[in-house]
């Protein structure tokens, strides 16, 4: 993976989106700068959750953009997708890495640099670290703080990307923290401009 792959990373969450919308909402994004694109629903039954992928998928390698699922090796592996990313409650990540090969990509969630350092030895390709703001898309018990994330990144080799209620009005806090980019859910999913959104934040000098 380039790690110009990793600047603005999107997330998803359909919400209340038709599949339609729900897919043009993810072209808007890549058109507008979205450099990669992860699928994470975590409500959808298996079936649901790979039709849904390979609907993702026809869309991202239309613009050569990296696409990865959230949680779900089965899906991956069975989509072709560019690879998963698990959180510290999934398959250890070299577990991971034995399943899927040398040529999928591996990223892991990591709030400490603890599990920074054990994702690296393990295999991780990338780390997501997060939350850094408040967010209502996922249930935080603690946020991650800049120092912390700062720490991180001088710590480790891998490319961050930093997660977690990220927006325009406060992306520019973590410039300077060493992340290779950002991944956002709802300064995208949920705007009626997906599109200048996407180019607005991919244009931050991190
Ligand atoms: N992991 C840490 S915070 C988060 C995830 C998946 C949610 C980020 O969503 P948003 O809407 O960009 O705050
Ligand atoms: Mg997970």
């Amino acid at each position: 993976m380039n790690k110009s792959d990793l600047r603005l990373y999107l997330v998803t969450d359909r919400g209340n989106l038709s599949e339609q919308d729900f897919l043009t909402q993810i072209e808007q994004a890549i058109l507008g700068g979205a450099t990669c694109v992860q699928l994470r629903e975590k409500e959808m039954s298996g079936r649901s959750f790979y039709q849904l992928a390979l609907q993702v998928k026809a869309v991202t390698d239309r613009y050569g953009v990296p696409f990865l699922i959230n949680d779900r090796l089965d899906i991956a592996l069975a989509v072709d997708a560019s690879g998963v990313h698990l959180g510290q409650s999934d398959l250890p990540v070299a577990v991971a890495r034995q399943i899927l090969g040398p040529n999928k990509l591996v990223g892991i969630s990591a709030k400490t640099v603890a599990q920074a350092l054990a994702a690296q030895i393990g295999g991780a390709d990338y780390l997501g670290v997060g939350a850094m703001f408040p967010t209502t898309t996922k249930v935080i018990t603690q946020e991650t703080t800049r120092e912390t994330l700062k720490v991180i990144t001088e710590t480790v080799k891998l490319p961050v990307v930093a997660i977690g209620g990220i927006s325009k009005a406060n992306s520019h806090q973590l410039i300077g923290t060493g992340i290779t980019g950002i991944a956002v859910v709802s300064a995208i999913m949920k705007s009626s401009h997906p599109r200048n959104v996407a180019a607005e934040l991919s244009q931050i000098p991190f």
